[in-house]
């Protein structure tokens, strides 16, 4: 790696041979068992963190609890300016950062640069949010009543995420919990700890240049067992959690028990409609980045394609044409197009997913497999593989984290591709490819995709911050990033004031003393 800049790049986020552990900004705990890092591209350490202890934990939570007091009561804009001087440090840092991703989590360079873009869009975003947390006046039916809404800080916001997206998920969370005035405890992925570390070592210069104190960005590391201490606990009232379908439901039950608040971001399961009057030069690089772009392994990944018979195979034999042109390999030399999965338990996953799909009666169009030799020793290295398959087997309606395309015929109308789309159990990310109104519109309609995001000609992935995101069903219902998704770190008040010197009742309730 030492050809890309990458001691250069971890010199710069300060991990050079050094190792970290839990944190509560600027303080550093070293106690707990260490977690280290392997790089999937070339299978080297990359660096060490402790996991959090149980001490170490409460200390996190009574720095946090303590910090929410002082921070809640600045003003939103001068929040709004720290998320300022975070973005402008994340673009001076963009390419350390970038790199720091792509070749902690294999993904490709540019879309390890694309992911910090995503971090500084939303800091942007939530500095204006800044100014905008505003509520409403509603008029009262009483006379010399007012009623009206009011925003207020929620408090601790705990974050759970994934190793695909090993540092925007936390900004977009971040960035507008601290223009709402609260605090925030991240938990990574144990898979790209480092990541975190680098993301915590950011945040922390910007919180130390303004004299603010501990506790108003932590870390914690480690497994499920760390994220459990989180959703377990009642000292934090809202618990955003990114990864699978398995997990949230682990999560989400939890929290609810303790009457939390969740925000779940699962599962997809994304499929894109190409109809017969879909234009080619917009099909194929659509479809073919939705699924091998980071190797397969967004949420919003496209998995399955529902192609009109009477364009199938013009359709099949251009995507069956453009996946000879992609070069897998390092991610950070940008020539190539596919870098690695994340580790070996994801290359076995996806082995036996194409195996399951032939058991199944699929037809394999594109072979996958592991690559072998030179530049590949990691062993994460795989195919991009494209399967003829049924909506109805058991391995396409579940999400593999991998690059398997699945190519399916819908006849008809547009509606029989629609149910096919809608017949899973995700409801993340959609599209169509159309030039017809209609179809277009009837996509887009509630008798269309059931997804948190559809689309009419662009793909399912790469969607950018400013709308709401998220989905439906098994992906959670939770919605993060643009838009009012803001509302979910804050509490909601209503209040309704009398300035009269009488006491009308509501609905015209009469009660004479
Ligand atoms: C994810 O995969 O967890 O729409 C998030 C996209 C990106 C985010 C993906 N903006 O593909």
């Amino acid at each position: 790696a030492k050809d890309f800049g990458m001691d250069e790049a971890l010199k710069q986020l300060g991990l050079k041979d050094v190792n970290y552990g839990t944190s509560t900004g600027n303080k550093w705990f070293k106690g707990g068992d260490e977690i280290a890092s392997y790089s999937p591209v070339d299978g080297a350490l990359i660096g060490k963190v402790t996991t959090t202890s149980k001490e170490e934990y409460e200390q996190v939570i009574t720095t946090a609890q303590e910090a929410f007091l002082s921070f809640r009561a600045m003003p939103a804009p001068q929040r709004g300016e720290i998320v300022r001087q975070f973005g402008n440090k994340l673009r001076e840092l963009k390419e350390p950062l970038g790199k720091l991703v792509s070749y902690e989590m294999g993904k490709s360079l540019q879309e390890g640069y694309g992911e910090v873009q995503e971090m500084i869009d939303i800091c942007d975003f939530a500095v204006g949010l800044s100014r905008q947390l505003n509520g409403q006046t509603i008029p009262s039916e009483r006379p010399g009543h007012v009623m009206r809404e009011q925003w207020h800080s929620i408090g601790i916001v705990g974050i759970i995420s994934a190793f695909n997206f090993p540092v925007a998920v936390w900004a977009w969370n971040t960035a507008l919990a601290w223009v709402c005035g609260d605090v925030c405890v991240w938990k990574g992925s144990e898979k790209a700890p480092m990541c975190a570390v680098a993301c915590q070592n950011i945040i922390a210069m910007v919180l130390k240049e303004n004299n603010l104190p501990e506790g108003i960005s932590s870390i914690i590391n480690g497994d499920y067992t760390v994220g459990e201490m989180m959703t377990k606990d009642a000292r934090i009232p809202l618990i955003s959690a990114t990864g699978s379908t398995r997990m949230g439901r682990i999560v989400g039950a939890t929290v609810a028990e303790r009457f939390g608040k969740s925000l779940l971001e699962l599962g997809g399961n994304n499929a894109i409609i190409i109809t017969p009057t879909a234009d080619l030069k917009v099909v194929v690089p659509g479809a073919v980045f939705g699924a091998v772009g980071t190797c397969g392994q967004r949420c919003t990944s496209t998995r399955r394609l529902i192609i009109h018979e009477s364009v199938y195979d013009k359709v099949r034999d251009a995507i069956v044409g453009a996946y000879k042109q992609i070069v897998i390999g390092n991610p950070l030399d940008e020539n190539n197009h596919v870098g690695p999965l994340i580790d070996k338990e994801a290359v076995n996953t996806y082995l036996s997913a194409i195996e399951k799909a032939k058991a199944e009666g699929g037809n394999v169009l594109v072979e996958g497999g592991v690559l072998e030799g030179e530049g590949y020793e990691s062993g994460c290295y795989v195919k991009p593989a494209i399967i003829e398959a049924e909506n109805s087997f058991e391995i396409v309606q579940h999400e593999t984290f991998a690059p398997i395309l699945y190519l399916m015929k819908y006849s008809g109308e547009v509606e029989n591709a629609i149910d096919v789309q809608n017949g899973v159990a995700q409801g993340l990310s959609s599209a169509i490819m159309t030039n017809e109104m209609k179809e277009a519109e009837k996509f887009l309609s509630f008798a269309g995709s059931d997804c948190g995001i559809a689309n009419v000609n662009i793909g399912t992935s790469g969607a950018e911050i400013g709308g709401a995101f998220g989905g439906e069903k098994e992906t959670g219902g939770g919605r993060e990033s643009g838009s009012d998704a803001w509302k979910v770190y804050m509490r909601r008040q209503t209040n309704t004031v009398n300035y009269s010197d009488e006491l009308p009742l509501a609905q015209g309730i009469k009660f004479d003393l």
